[in-house]
This record gives C-alpha cells, sequence and structure tokens, in this order.
C-alpha cells in the first residue's frame, strides 16, 4: 500500500504535477458544503443546476468500488490566436485551462493505469467533484480571494483534474491535512490581506465585499460561455478574452512571472475570421466550406463545444478593442 502511495507520488512529480490523495469521504463533505452553501442562497440555483448538482452526496454510495480519490494540479498555459480582419491583425487571449483541455487532462487516467503507470492493474476512472474545495482541504492548494486556487510557483494558473481507483493507496492517510468537517476552518492566504486587487479589477463586481464567495451568476465567464443573449449589463468593454476572463488573475501578485503560453500555429484568415463573425446570432451555417474550416481551427485550438459562442465573444471583444 505505501509502495504505491509512494509511486503513484513520485509519478506525479515527475509529470510536472503535485497531487493529493484523499478519502472519499473527503469529497462528500465538500459536496455537503456545496449543497448546504445553495440552500442558503450563496450559490444561485442556475449554476448549481449546470454545475454542481451531478455530483452524488456519497461516492462511494454512487461508485462501491472506490477507495481512493487522486486530485492533480497540472501547468495550465494561456493561448494567443491570431484573427484576420479588416486588413489588420488581431490577437485573442485563450486563458489558461482551456487551451489545454485535451493532451494532459484526457488520457490521464489511462497513463495512470497503463504498464509504465503506477496504477498498472487497477481501475482508474475520470470523476467529476468539486474539484477546489476538495483540493483546498488537502493542503494541494489555497483559496485566493478571487476563489480561484493557487498551487505554488504555477500561482493560479493550474488546472485540477481528479481520477478514482480501487488501489489500496491508504486513503486519507494524510487524514491530518485533510477536512472532513462540512465547512473547515479556512483562513485567507496571508497574500490576500490587506490587497484585495481582484476584488478591486473584477469588471462585473463578482467578487464582492458582502461575503468571500464570488457571485458567480455576474461573473462573465458564466455569461461568455453559454449562448444565451448578452444581459443588459454586461458591457462590451468588460471582454477580455475570446472565452472566459483573465481578469481576477491578471493582476494579481501571486500570478506575477507565473503565466505562460502554448505556442499557437492557430491563425483564422480574414475569410474565416468573417465567417466566424457572421455565426454570431444567425446560427452556425450548416455544410459550408468555410465554417467546416473554421471548426477544425476551433477544435485545434482546444475549444471544441465553445462554436457557438466564439463568434459573439470575438465581436464583442473587437467592439471592446482588445
Ligand atoms: C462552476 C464553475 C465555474 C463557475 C462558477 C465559479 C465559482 N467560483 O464557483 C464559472 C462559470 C463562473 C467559473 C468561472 C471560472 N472558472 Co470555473 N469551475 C467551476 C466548477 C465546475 C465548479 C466550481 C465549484 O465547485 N463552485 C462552487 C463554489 C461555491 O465553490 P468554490 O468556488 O470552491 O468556493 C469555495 C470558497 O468560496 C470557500 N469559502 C467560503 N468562505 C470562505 C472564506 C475563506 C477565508 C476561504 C479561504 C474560503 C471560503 O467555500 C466555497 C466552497 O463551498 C470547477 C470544476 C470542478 N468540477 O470543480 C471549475 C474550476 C473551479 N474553474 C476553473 C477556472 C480556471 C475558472 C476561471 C478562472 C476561468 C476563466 N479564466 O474565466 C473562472 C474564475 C471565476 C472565479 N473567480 O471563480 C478551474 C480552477 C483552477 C484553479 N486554478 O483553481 C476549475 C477547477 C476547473 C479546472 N478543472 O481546472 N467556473
Ligand atoms: S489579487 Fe490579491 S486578494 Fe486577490 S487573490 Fe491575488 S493576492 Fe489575493
Ligand atoms: S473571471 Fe472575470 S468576471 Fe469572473 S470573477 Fe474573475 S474578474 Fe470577475
Amino acid at each position: 500500500m505505501k509502495e504505491l502511495r509512494h509511486a503513484t507520488i513520485d509519478w506525479a512529480g515527475k509529470q510536472g504535477y503535485g497531487v493529493a490523495i484523499v478519502d472519499p469521504a473527503v469529497v462528500d463533505a465538500a459536496v455537503a458544503e456545496n449543497a448546504a452553501r445553495h440552500r442558503r442562497g450563496e450559490i444561485a440555483d442556475a449554476l448549481f443546476q449546470t454545475y454542481l448538482s451531478s455530483h452524488p452526496d456519497s461516492l462511494r454510495a454512487a461508485k462501491p468500488w472506490v477507495s481512493a480519490v487522486l486530485v492533480f494540479s497540472m501547468p495550465s498555459p494561456a493561448q494567443q490566436v491570431t484573427f484576420r480582419t479588416k486588413g489588420r491583425a488581431f490577437k485573442a487571449t485563450i486563458p489558461p485551462t482551456y487551451a489545454d483541455d485535451a493532451p494532459p487532462k484526457a488520457g490521464l487516467a489511462e497513463r495512470l493505469a497503463a504498464p509504465s503507470g503506477p496504477l498498472q492493474g487497477w481501475r482508474v476512472e475520470p470523476v467529476r467533484i468539486p474539484l477546489k474545495n476538495v483540493a483546498t482541504r488537502t493542503g494541494l492548494v489555497t483559496y485566493g480571494r478571487n476563489n480561484v486556487t493557487y498551487s505554488g510557483k504555477l500561482g493560479s494558473y493550474h488546472r485540477l483534474v481528479a481520477v478514482a481507483t480501487d488501489a489500496d493507496l491508504g486513503g486519507a492517510a494524510q487524514a491530518g491535512q485533510v477536512a472532513l468537517s462540512v465547512e473547515p476552518a479556512r483562513t485567507l492566504a496571508p497574500e490576500c490581506e490587506g490587497c484585495g486587487v481582484c476584488l478591486a479589477v473584477c469588471p462585473t463586481g463578482a467578487i464582492n465585499e458582502d461575503r468571500f464567495v464570488v457571485h458567480a451568476e455576474r461573473c462573465l465567464t458564466f455569461h461568455n460561455e453559454k449562448t444565451d443573449p448578452w444581459e443588459p449589463w454586461l458591457k462590451p468593454a468588460f471582454h477580455n478574452c475570446l472565452v472566459g476572463c483573465m481578469v481576477c488573475q491578471d493582476g494579481c501578485p501571486r500570478n506575477a512571472g507565473a503565466l505562460s503560453f502554448l505556442e499557437s500555429p492557430a491563425e483564422f484568415s480574414e475569410e474565416e475570421t468573417e465567417c466566424l463573425l457572421a455565426s454570431a446570432g444567425r446560427g452556425i451555417p450548416a455544410g459550408d466550406p468555410v465554417w467546416n474550416r473554421v471548426v477544425a481551427k476551433i477544435q485545434q485550438i482546444g475549444l471544441g463545444g465553445y462554436e457557438s459562442v466564439l463568434g459573439r465573444n470575438l465581436a464583442a471583444l473587437l467592439q471592446a478593442g482588445k
């Protein structure tokens, strides 16, 4: 059991990942905390139903084979993509955790269980859990005032990924570090004390003095990831990325020097950019060869699934002049 645990931690370190190994009961405590916050109105119903309601109350009851959950923190770069419009080039940013969705995240379970992986012969599967909540309970990462988590030198530019396994890894052997109570005592990171930059710069007021939990239904990301028409209060000047938002991480002192960029060959020609912009508002033109090229490039830059919002978002970015 100890050897398997050490081999897994060692493997993660060699890949440049941090890892925490937790008992499924820790996941249940995090799910219960979110449910309590939803009941108290701290998590808007639309957000809870979209992202959080599918988490089972008891992971062991839902998946009786699970003996441990592994949460990984992986470096995550941003990406810049060039669009050409009206004779000029325009670079748009894709924040970390979008651009690199495919390679490190997909296939993690397979790599762990592969003959060269530490969990060869064991069952290993991706699992949906409240990642920040679980990872902060273990000490792997810490919350910032912006509600994003920080991981040492990576700052907040890391992604969290979880897998479940039946391997006997000792469960919550780090029990000293793991908080099982529904709402564990949490302290603000020392860097956040007296800082408040994220709170001051958030364009939508989603980070607010009235409570620690972000008003996620105000967050620009919540709106520009979905197809609903823009809310009237969402001003064009708020937009700063092709999808998502970087503002509360960008100016954060804990992120100084931490942002890296993927080398991106992706470039949309004038014709492709116009086609993408035209897709906004009038739906996706089925069978259009230019649109097919646009879709292939969207997939190449790791944004497959966001085809129906990118034209609208790009138009807003161009209007904002960013
Ligand atoms: C729903 C969701 C969203 C929603 C809601 C965001 C939110 N803050 O909840 C929307 C669409 C708005 C969103 C936006 C973003 N997201 Co998001 N999102 C998620 C998702 C699916 C669930 C998060 C969740 O559980 N929310 C519920 C809330 C209540 O939980 P919480 O944020 O952890 O809040 C805790 C604290 O407030 C704490 N708390 C309460 N009081 C106090 C007091 C103190 C002192 C302290 C310290 C803590 C504390 O208690 C709460 C838990 O109950 C996760 C993936 C996953 N499966 O976990 C990704 C995830 C959290 N998102 C991620 C990212 C990167 C983002 C964006 C930065 C993307 C972007 N560039 O635009 C923004 C950041 C917005 C922000 N400032 O939070 C990453 C975060 C990685 C990291 N470095 O931490 C995740 C983990 C995805 C991933 N796989 O990497 N996201
Ligand atoms: S900007 Fe300041 S308050 Fe906000 S997360 Fe960073 S250090 Fe903390
Ligand atoms: S991602 Fe943007 S809109 Fe959302 S909380 Fe951060 S700064 Fe505010």
